[in-house]
Protein backbone atom coordinates (compact mmCIF):
# COMPACT_ATOMS: atom_id res chain seq x y z
CA UNK A 1 0.00 0.00 0.00
CA UNK A 2 1.46 2.88 -0.75
CA UNK A 3 0.39 5.86 1.71
CA UNK A 4 2.75 8.38 0.33
CA UNK A 5 0.83 9.50 -2.18
CA UNK A 6 1.30 13.15 -2.20
CA UNK A 7 5.06 12.80 -2.25
CA UNK A 8 5.46 10.39 -5.19
CA UNK A 9 7.42 11.67 -8.02
CA UNK A 10 4.78 12.99 -10.68
CA UNK A 11 4.16 14.93 -13.53
CA UNK A 12 3.53 18.44 -12.16
CA UNK A 13 2.70 20.39 -15.61
CA UNK A 14 -0.28 17.66 -15.59
CA UNK A 15 -1.34 19.39 -12.10
CA UNK A 16 -4.62 21.33 -11.86
CA UNK A 17 -3.79 24.85 -12.76
CA UNK A 18 -5.29 28.33 -11.75
CA UNK A 19 -8.48 27.92 -13.55
CA UNK A 20 -8.91 24.69 -12.76
CA UNK A 21 -8.37 24.98 -8.87
CA UNK A 22 -10.72 28.02 -9.09
CA UNK A 23 -13.17 25.88 -9.72
CA UNK A 24 -12.37 23.47 -7.47
CA UNK A 25 -12.29 26.28 -4.78
CA UNK A 26 -15.75 27.22 -5.86
CA UNK A 27 -16.84 23.48 -5.82
CA UNK A 28 -15.86 23.18 -2.03
CA UNK A 29 -17.34 26.58 -0.73
CA UNK A 30 -20.11 26.08 -2.18
CA UNK A 31 -20.74 22.62 -0.88
CA UNK A 32 -19.78 24.63 2.87
CA UNK A 33 -21.92 26.90 2.22
CA UNK A 34 -24.90 24.66 1.19
CA UNK A 35 -24.60 22.42 4.05
CA UNK A 36 -24.33 25.45 6.96
CA UNK A 37 -27.57 26.32 5.20
CA UNK A 38 -29.29 22.93 4.71
CA UNK A 39 -28.24 22.70 8.77
CA UNK A 40 -30.26 26.39 9.61
CA UNK A 41 -33.14 25.43 7.31
CA UNK A 42 -33.60 21.65 9.21
CA UNK A 43 -33.39 24.31 12.70
CA UNK A 44 -36.55 26.21 11.25
CA UNK A 45 -38.62 23.14 10.30
CA UNK A 46 -38.23 23.63 6.35
CA UNK A 47 -36.34 20.49 6.63
CA UNK A 48 -37.97 17.04 8.12
CA UNK A 49 -36.20 13.42 8.49
CA UNK A 50 -32.57 13.01 8.30
CA UNK A 51 -29.76 15.14 7.80
CA UNK A 52 -26.02 14.12 7.70
CA UNK A 53 -24.08 17.05 6.78
CA UNK A 54 -21.01 16.68 4.98
CA UNK A 55 -19.17 19.80 6.30
CA UNK A 56 -15.25 19.34 6.45
CA UNK A 57 -15.13 16.35 3.88
CA UNK A 58 -15.45 18.83 1.04
CA UNK A 59 -12.12 18.04 -0.84
CA UNK A 60 -13.10 14.31 -1.18
CA UNK A 61 -16.25 14.96 -3.43
CA UNK A 62 -14.76 17.69 -5.43
CA UNK A 63 -11.07 16.05 -6.13
CA UNK A 64 -12.66 12.92 -6.45
CA UNK A 65 -15.25 13.74 -8.56
CA UNK A 66 -13.26 16.22 -10.90
CA UNK A 67 -11.41 13.14 -11.88
CA UNK A 68 -14.31 11.72 -13.60
CA UNK A 69 -16.16 11.91 -17.36
CA UNK A 70 -19.73 12.79 -18.45
CA UNK A 71 -19.98 9.00 -18.93
CA UNK A 72 -18.83 7.73 -15.40
CA UNK A 73 -21.36 6.55 -12.86
CA UNK A 74 -21.63 7.34 -9.18
CA UNK A 75 -23.44 5.57 -6.31
CA UNK A 76 -22.43 6.73 -3.23
CA UNK A 77 -23.71 7.01 0.71
CA UNK A 78 -26.45 8.99 3.04
CA UNK A 79 -24.06 11.94 3.26
CA UNK A 80 -24.39 13.01 -0.24
CA UNK A 81 -25.17 16.42 -0.82
CA UNK A 82 -21.39 17.45 -1.71
CA UNK A 83 -21.21 14.60 -3.78
CA UNK A 84 -23.73 15.36 -6.12
CA UNK A 85 -23.44 19.30 -5.97
CA UNK A 86 -19.83 18.27 -6.87
CA UNK A 87 -21.27 16.40 -9.78
CA UNK A 88 -22.84 19.22 -11.15
CA UNK A 89 -26.40 18.25 -10.10
CA UNK A 90 -28.41 21.39 -9.85
CA UNK A 91 -28.28 23.27 -6.52
CA UNK A 92 -32.20 23.93 -6.25
CA UNK A 93 -33.36 20.57 -7.34
CA UNK A 94 -31.02 19.10 -4.57
CA UNK A 95 -32.37 21.82 -1.67
CA UNK A 96 -35.78 21.35 -3.10
CA UNK A 97 -35.54 16.87 -2.56
CA UNK A 98 -34.13 18.17 1.06
CA UNK A 99 -37.58 20.11 1.06
CA UNK A 100 -39.26 17.21 0.30
CA UNK A 101 -40.93 19.12 -2.60
CA UNK A 102 -41.84 18.10 -6.13
CA UNK A 103 -38.73 19.60 -8.54
CA UNK A 104 -36.79 18.39 -5.91
CA UNK A 105 -34.37 15.38 -7.96
CA UNK A 106 -35.74 12.34 -7.06
CA UNK A 107 -39.36 14.45 -7.09
CA UNK A 108 -39.17 15.09 -3.41
CA UNK A 109 -39.35 11.41 -2.52
CA UNK A 110 -36.24 10.36 -1.45
CA UNK A 111 -34.72 13.24 0.58
CA UNK A 112 -31.39 13.63 1.86
CA UNK A 113 -30.68 10.76 1.93
CA UNK A 114 -31.51 9.64 -1.66
CA UNK A 115 -30.54 12.41 -4.11
CA UNK A 116 -30.65 10.85 -7.70
CA UNK A 117 -30.11 12.57 -11.04
CA UNK A 118 -29.93 9.67 -13.95
CA UNK A 119 -28.78 12.90 -16.28
CA UNK A 120 -25.99 13.31 -14.53
CA UNK A 121 -24.97 9.59 -14.00
CA UNK A 122 -25.67 10.41 -10.63
CA UNK A 123 -27.17 7.19 -9.37
CA UNK A 124 -27.88 7.55 -6.08
CA UNK A 125 -27.48 8.02 -2.56
CA UNK A 126 -28.08 4.84 -0.47
CA UNK A 127 -29.08 4.99 3.05
CA UNK A 128 -28.11 1.36 4.14
CA UNK A 129 -24.43 1.09 4.97
CA UNK A 130 -22.85 -0.68 2.47
CA UNK A 131 -25.47 -1.76 0.30
CA UNK A 132 -24.47 0.27 -2.83
CA UNK A 133 -20.93 -1.62 -3.14
CA UNK A 134 -22.31 -4.46 -4.77
CA UNK A 135 -24.42 -2.08 -6.95
CA UNK A 136 -21.10 -0.47 -8.40
CA UNK A 137 -19.84 -4.06 -9.17
CA UNK A 138 -22.63 -4.61 -11.42
CA UNK A 139 -22.39 -0.79 -12.43
CA UNK A 140 -18.73 -2.26 -13.63
CA UNK A 141 -19.74 -5.09 -14.91
CA UNK A 142 -22.44 -3.46 -17.43
CA UNK A 143 -19.43 -1.52 -18.49
CA UNK A 144 -17.18 -4.25 -18.89
CA UNK A 145 -20.12 -6.02 -20.72
CA UNK A 146 -21.88 -3.27 -22.85
CA UNK A 147 -18.01 -2.05 -23.35
CA UNK A 148 -18.35 1.67 -23.01
CA UNK A 149 -15.66 2.84 -21.67
CA UNK A 150 -17.01 4.09 -18.34
CA UNK A 151 -15.87 3.79 -14.73
CA UNK A 152 -18.28 3.20 -11.83
CA UNK A 153 -17.65 5.32 -8.45
CA UNK A 154 -18.43 4.02 -5.17
CA UNK A 155 -18.60 6.62 -2.28
CA UNK A 156 -18.71 5.05 1.30
CA UNK A 157 -17.71 5.47 4.70
CA UNK A 158 -15.28 3.63 7.24
CA UNK A 159 -18.26 2.42 8.78
CA UNK A 160 -18.91 -0.26 5.32
CA UNK A 161 -16.16 -2.19 6.54
CA UNK A 162 -17.90 -3.98 9.21
CA UNK A 163 -20.52 -4.79 6.60
CA UNK A 164 -20.81 -7.74 4.27
CA UNK A 165 -21.63 -6.24 1.33
CA UNK A 166 -17.84 -4.85 1.63
CA UNK A 167 -15.64 -7.71 1.38
CA UNK A 168 -18.35 -9.55 -1.15
CA UNK A 169 -18.14 -6.54 -3.44
CA UNK A 170 -14.26 -6.03 -3.09
CA UNK A 171 -14.10 -10.00 -3.83
CA UNK A 172 -15.99 -10.18 -7.09
CA UNK A 173 -14.63 -6.73 -8.49
CA UNK A 174 -11.65 -8.11 -8.29
CA UNK A 175 -12.35 -11.31 -9.87
CA UNK A 176 -14.49 -10.02 -12.17
CA UNK A 177 -12.02 -7.15 -13.47
CA UNK A 178 -15.11 -4.46 -13.11
CA UNK A 179 -13.99 -0.54 -13.16
CA UNK A 180 -14.68 0.38 -10.36
CA UNK A 181 -12.93 2.97 -8.28
CA UNK A 182 -13.87 2.40 -4.77
CA UNK A 183 -13.54 5.60 -2.73
CA UNK A 184 -13.51 5.38 1.29
CA UNK A 185 -13.96 8.88 3.05
CA UNK A 186 -12.85 7.70 6.40
CA UNK A 187 -13.59 10.43 9.04
CA UNK A 188 -12.78 8.40 11.86
CA UNK A 189 -16.37 7.56 12.67
CA UNK A 190 -19.17 5.65 12.17
CA UNK A 191 -22.51 6.63 13.89
CA UNK A 192 -20.74 7.15 17.25
CA UNK A 193 -17.82 4.96 17.47
CA UNK A 194 -14.14 5.65 16.52
CA UNK A 195 -12.87 3.40 13.89
CA UNK A 196 -9.92 3.17 15.95
CA UNK A 197 -11.76 1.02 18.30
CA UNK A 198 -13.94 -0.71 15.58
CA UNK A 199 -10.91 -1.99 13.23
CA UNK A 200 -7.41 -3.39 14.03
CA UNK A 201 -6.12 -2.32 10.65
CA UNK A 202 -6.29 0.50 8.04
CA UNK A 203 -9.18 -0.39 5.47
CA UNK A 204 -6.52 -0.19 2.57
CA UNK A 205 -4.86 -2.60 4.11
CA UNK A 206 -8.34 -4.64 3.77
CA UNK A 207 -8.73 -3.81 -0.22
CA UNK A 208 -5.02 -5.00 -0.57
CA UNK A 209 -6.09 -8.24 1.18
CA UNK A 210 -8.48 -8.68 -2.11
CA UNK A 211 -5.92 -7.77 -4.35
CA UNK A 212 -6.85 -4.58 -5.45
CA UNK A 213 -4.08 -1.14 -5.16
CA UNK A 214 -5.28 0.79 -2.31
CA UNK A 215 -3.68 4.02 -1.72
CA UNK A 216 -4.33 6.30 1.50
CA UNK A 217 -4.29 10.27 0.77
CA UNK A 218 -5.07 12.80 2.56
CA UNK A 219 -8.84 13.74 2.18
CA UNK A 220 -8.30 17.14 3.74
CA UNK A 221 -5.83 18.24 0.65
CA UNK A 222 -8.21 18.06 -2.79
CA UNK A 223 -5.17 18.27 -4.79
CA UNK A 224 -3.73 15.41 -2.97
CA UNK A 225 -7.32 13.82 -3.60
CA UNK A 226 -7.88 14.51 -7.04
CA UNK A 227 -4.10 13.41 -8.03
CA UNK A 228 -5.04 10.07 -6.38
CA UNK A 229 -8.20 9.39 -8.21
CA UNK A 230 -7.05 10.59 -11.84
CA UNK A 231 -4.52 7.93 -11.56
CA UNK A 232 -7.27 4.94 -10.10
CA UNK A 233 -9.98 6.01 -12.96
CA UNK A 234 -7.02 5.46 -15.52
CA UNK A 235 -6.33 2.11 -14.12
CA UNK A 236 -9.85 1.08 -14.18
CA UNK A 237 -10.69 2.56 -17.93
CA UNK A 238 -7.43 0.90 -19.17
CA UNK A 239 -8.95 -2.57 -18.25
CA UNK A 240 -6.83 -3.30 -15.38
CA UNK A 241 -9.89 -3.71 -12.88
CA UNK A 242 -10.86 -1.84 -9.85
CA UNK A 243 -8.73 0.40 -7.35
CA UNK A 244 -9.65 1.76 -3.78
CA UNK A 245 -8.18 5.02 -2.08
CA UNK A 246 -8.71 5.73 1.42
CA UNK A 247 -9.02 9.63 2.09
CA UNK A 248 -8.37 10.36 5.49
CA UNK A 249 -10.74 13.03 6.70
CA UNK A 250 -12.82 14.50 9.15
CA UNK A 251 -16.73 15.82 9.39
CA UNK A 252 -17.00 19.02 11.28
CA UNK A 253 -20.35 18.46 12.37
CA UNK A 254 -22.64 15.17 14.29
CA UNK A 255 -23.27 12.44 12.69
CA UNK A 256 -26.84 13.84 12.13
CA UNK A 257 -28.85 16.85 13.25
CA UNK A 258 -29.88 15.03 16.48
CA UNK A 259 -26.02 13.96 18.15
CA UNK A 260 -24.66 15.07 20.86
CA UNK A 261 -21.70 13.78 20.30
CA UNK A 262 -20.75 12.51 22.87
CA UNK A 263 -17.84 10.28 22.10
CA UNK A 264 -15.53 13.23 21.05
CA UNK A 265 -13.84 15.75 22.12
CA UNK A 266 -14.50 19.49 21.26
CA UNK A 267 -11.13 20.52 21.03
CA UNK A 268 -10.27 17.37 18.47
CA UNK A 269 -12.45 19.22 15.81
CA UNK A 270 -10.61 22.81 16.45
CA UNK A 271 -7.66 20.42 15.67
CA UNK A 272 -9.11 19.09 12.75
CA UNK A 273 -10.34 22.66 11.67
CA UNK A 274 -7.10 24.20 11.90
CA UNK A 275 -6.53 22.12 9.01
CA UNK A 276 -9.31 23.24 7.19
CA UNK A 277 -9.27 21.94 3.54
CA UNK A 278 -10.36 25.07 2.18
CA UNK A 279 -8.08 27.20 3.64
CA UNK A 280 -5.25 24.96 2.50
CA UNK A 281 -6.05 25.16 -1.36
CA UNK A 282 -7.00 28.96 -0.76
CA UNK A 283 -3.38 29.24 0.71
CA UNK A 284 -2.07 27.10 -1.92
CA UNK A 285 -3.57 29.46 -4.88
CA UNK A 286 -2.55 32.64 -2.91
CA UNK A 287 1.06 31.54 -2.71
CA UNK A 288 1.16 30.95 -6.43
CA UNK A 289 -0.85 34.49 -7.40
CA UNK A 290 -3.87 32.57 -8.44
CA UNK A 291 -6.14 34.01 -5.51
CA UNK A 292 -6.55 37.94 -4.89
CA UNK A 293 -9.09 39.29 -2.88
CA UNK A 294 -10.87 40.14 -5.76
CA UNK A 295 -11.15 37.08 -6.98
CA UNK A 296 -12.30 35.13 -3.41
CA UNK A 297 -15.20 37.86 -3.43
CA UNK A 298 -16.34 36.89 -6.63
CA UNK A 299 -16.16 33.14 -5.65
CA UNK A 300 -17.90 33.91 -2.07
CA UNK A 301 -20.78 36.34 -3.93
CA UNK A 302 -21.35 33.63 -6.04
CA UNK A 303 -22.18 30.89 -3.73
CA UNK A 304 -24.24 33.15 -1.96
CA UNK A 305 -26.34 33.99 -4.67
CA UNK A 306 -26.81 30.17 -5.66
CA UNK A 307 -27.32 29.36 -2.11
CA UNK A 308 -29.95 31.85 -1.36
CA UNK A 309 -31.60 31.03 -4.84
CA UNK A 310 -31.77 27.37 -3.84
CA UNK A 311 -33.48 28.07 -0.62
CA UNK A 312 -36.15 30.71 -2.56
CA UNK A 313 -36.30 27.82 -5.33
CA UNK A 314 -37.21 25.54 -2.88
CA UNK A 315 -39.38 27.51 -0.71
CA UNK A 316 -41.33 28.15 -3.79
CA UNK A 317 -41.71 24.70 -5.19
CA UNK A 318 -44.92 22.74 -4.03
CA UNK A 319 -45.32 19.54 -2.31
CA UNK A 320 -45.90 16.91 -4.39
CA UNK A 321 -50.14 16.27 -4.38
CA UNK A 322 -51.26 13.59 -1.79
CA UNK A 323 -52.84 11.76 -5.05
CA UNK A 324 -49.15 10.87 -5.99
CA UNK A 325 -48.49 8.90 -2.49
CA UNK A 326 -48.61 5.73 -3.83
CA UNK A 327 -47.03 6.52 -7.56
CA UNK A 328 -43.63 4.42 -8.34
CA UNK A 329 -44.40 1.74 -5.40
CA UNK A 330 -45.57 -0.95 -7.74
CA UNK A 331 -45.24 -1.17 -11.46
CA UNK A 332 -48.72 -0.09 -13.60
CA UNK A 333 -49.30 -4.01 -15.41
CA UNK A 334 -48.49 -3.93 -18.47
CA UNK A 335 -51.55 -4.20 -20.52
CA UNK A 336 -53.55 -1.96 -17.95
C1 LIG B 1 -26.93 -1.79 7.45
C2 LIG B 1 -27.07 -0.58 8.32
N1 LIG B 1 -26.77 -0.67 9.63
C3 LIG B 1 -26.90 0.44 10.42
C4 LIG B 1 -27.32 1.63 9.91
C5 LIG B 1 -27.41 2.85 10.80
N2 LIG B 1 -26.32 3.76 10.46
C6 LIG B 1 -26.53 4.83 9.69
S1 LIG B 1 -25.15 5.66 9.42
C7 LIG B 1 -24.21 4.62 10.32
C8 LIG B 1 -22.73 4.85 10.50
C9 LIG B 1 -21.97 4.80 9.21
O1 LIG B 1 -20.72 5.39 9.36
P1 LIG B 1 -19.75 5.63 8.17
O2 LIG B 1 -19.93 4.57 7.16
O3 LIG B 1 -18.41 5.82 8.72
O4 LIG B 1 -20.27 6.97 7.47
P2 LIG B 1 -20.26 8.47 8.03
O5 LIG B 1 -21.59 8.68 8.66
O6 LIG B 1 -19.14 8.59 8.99
O7 LIG B 1 -20.11 9.34 6.84
C10 LIG B 1 -24.99 3.62 10.84
C11 LIG B 1 -24.50 2.54 11.71
C12 LIG B 1 -27.64 1.67 8.53
N3 LIG B 1 -28.05 2.79 7.94
N4 LIG B 1 -27.48 0.57 7.75
MG1 LIG C 1 -17.36 7.54 9.09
Amino acid sequence: MNQQASTETRDTSAEPGAEQLGLFLYEMMLIRRFEEKSGEMYTRGKIHGFLHLYTGQEACAVGAINALEDRDKIVTHYRDHGHALARGLDPNRVMAELFGTMNGVSGGRGGSMHLYDVSKGFLGGYAIVAAHLPLAVGLGLAANMKKDGSVAMCIFGDGSVGEGEFHEALNLAVLWKTPVVFFCENNLYGMGVAFAQSLSTQIARLAEAYNMPAVTVNGMDVLDVHRATKKAVEHCRSGNGPYFIEAMTYRYRGHSMSDPELYRLKAEIEEYRKRDAIDHLKAYMQERGWLDEQRLHEISERVEHTVEEAVRFAENDPQPPISSLFNHITREPANG
